[in-house]
């Protein structure tokens, strides 16, 4: 029984990347996963506590303060173990390194916002011109992940790249039509490798 907690949906691609880092660095049973179903409709009292957003991943410390969102999840869990350090220190690696972090949280907003908005939205109310400039975001992403940072996400299964299989697992898990393998050939190669590792296949997202 972990001593921290952490607010877990096994489909969230947030909620994955901690996971991963989990996995990564040995900290699994140091937390104990408490389930929530949250929508921007629909929230969860206790995850209000101390994180007054109310979206998940949360992590609750020994402490009982609370930790939010992702980002800062992951770079504490990353101050916390012996291994190789999931982002560089300092430098200019780590910025550039936060940056392609940053570009991969993007790409599950624009998904997550998509979902929210051919789902959640009532049929009447929904708008294409918004699914499509998400759409548009996804796109122009990924064709910047294969022209410019493949190298960069091969070099290691850090926090950005971690955050970028987080991402295409939920793009194929929300929008299988997506397309982007076609696309995207270098990337496409880059996650079938990644997407072997034990701690992605422990967390891939079951519709
Ligand atoms: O918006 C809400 O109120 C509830 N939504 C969430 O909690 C989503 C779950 S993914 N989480 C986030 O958007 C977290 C974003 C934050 N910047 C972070 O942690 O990095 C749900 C996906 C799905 O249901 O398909």
């Amino acid at each position: 029984m972990g001593t921290m907690t952490l607010f877990h949906s096994p489909l969230s691609p947030f909620v994955r990347k901690v996971m991963v880092v989990l996995h990564e660095t040995g900290q699994l049973d140091r937390v104990s996963l408490q389930a929530v179903n949250v929508s921007p409709l629909s929230g969860d009292e206790q995850l209000n506590q101390g994180n007054p957003i109310g979206k998940i991943p949360a992590l609750r410390l020994a402490d009982g303060s609370v930790l939010h969102d992702s980002r800062v999840i992951c770079e504490y869990l990353d101050l916390q173990h012996v291994g190789e350090p999931l982002l560089p220190r300092e430098g200019s690696a780590r910025w550039r390194r936060m940056t392609l972090a940053s570009q991969a949280d993007a790409i599950m907003d624009a998904s997550v916002s998509s979902r929210y908005e051919s789902f959640l939205r009532p049929e009447d109310k929904r708008w294409d011109d918004w699914l499509e400039a998400q759409a548009g975001k996804i796109r122009r992403s990924l064709a910047n992940l294969e022209q410019e940072h493949l190298a960069e996400l091969a070099s290691g299964f850090d926090l950005a790249a971690i955050g970028v299989a987080c991402a295409l697992g939920y793009l194929d898990l929300r929008q299988p039509g997506f397309g982007w393998r076609e696309r995207q050939p270098g990337l496409a190669a880059w996650y079938a490798e990644v997407a072997k590792r034990p701690s992605m296949i422990a967390t891939a997202p079951v519709a």
